[in-house]
């Protein structure tokens, strides 16, 4: 039974690759694993049978025959888990490749998605230009950690992994606002994972979309 998972029918950011589907096509293309996508407007995402697979009523979500996952980081630790391709043999090397992916979601990217979020709703506010230094200020400290504990090696710990992976998506909600331009080594990092063939088709797929749904007529 081939694996469907649920992306945007209309992606706000243009097909950029931005949304969370992302990561999840991504590991689905490392690992070898085809899938079906099923597009979805934000109202259907609040439609019961939607709720069913996602109580909060997001994409991305995971069906596997009988298996329904959301959250992105646990279907991309699964597809690791079950898949040889993106975590380490060793078991040491694979729990801290696992380190990784939660460093990224619950270290690095709430930052990033605080500060982007008070864009989105708390621009044209009285306390908007206050608040922002202090947002800017914890993006940039854990930049600056990342990109020391980077250094020049290629990826986080050793071979590249679902760590990686989940790092370069959440490194890459900073393109429009070129804060990584500051930062070299990330900036490199995050072109090393945009380069992987398998990242390279996800983005692709993910782009079709937007681009078929705007086409004229
Ligand atoms: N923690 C969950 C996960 O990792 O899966 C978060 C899932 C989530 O935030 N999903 C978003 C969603 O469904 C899409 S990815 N939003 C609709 C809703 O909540 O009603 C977040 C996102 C959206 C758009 C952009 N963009 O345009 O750049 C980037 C990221």
């Amino acid at each position: 039974m081939t694996v469907t998972i649920t992306a945007f029918e209309h992606s706000p950011d243009r097909g950029r690759g931005l949304a969370r589907d992302m990561r999840v096509r991504w590991a689905l293309e490392e690992v070898g694993q085809p899938y079906d996508v099923r597009l979805l407007s934000f109202g259907a995402m609040k439609e019961p049978a939607h709720r069913a697979l996602h109580p909060f009523g997001q994409i991305p979500t995971y069906e596997d025959g009988d298996l329904v996952l959301f959250e992105s980081g646990a279907i991309v630790l699964h597809l690791a888990q079950h898949h040889p391709g993106l975590l380490p043999d060793d078991a040491n090397a694979r729990a801290r490749a696992i380190t990784w992916m939660f460093a990224a979601l619950s270290t690095v990217e709430p930052p990033i998605v605080e500060r982007g979020m008070a864009w989105i709703v708390e621009r044209d506010k009285s306390w908007y230009e206050a608040r922002l230094p202090m947002l800017e200020t914890r993006v940039r400290a854990r930049l600056d950690e990342l990109s020391n504990w980077l250094g020049d090696a290629d990826w986080l710990d050793g071979a590249f992994s679902a760590g990686d992976l989940m790092m370069v998506t959440v490194l890459r909600r900073l393109s429009a606002l070129r804060t990584l331009d500051d930062y070299p080594t990330l900036a490199a990092y995050v072109a090393r994972g945009e380069a992987r063939p398998a990242y390279q088709r996800a983005f692709e797929d993910q782009l079709a979309v937007f681009t078929a749904n705007s086409a004229p007529g």
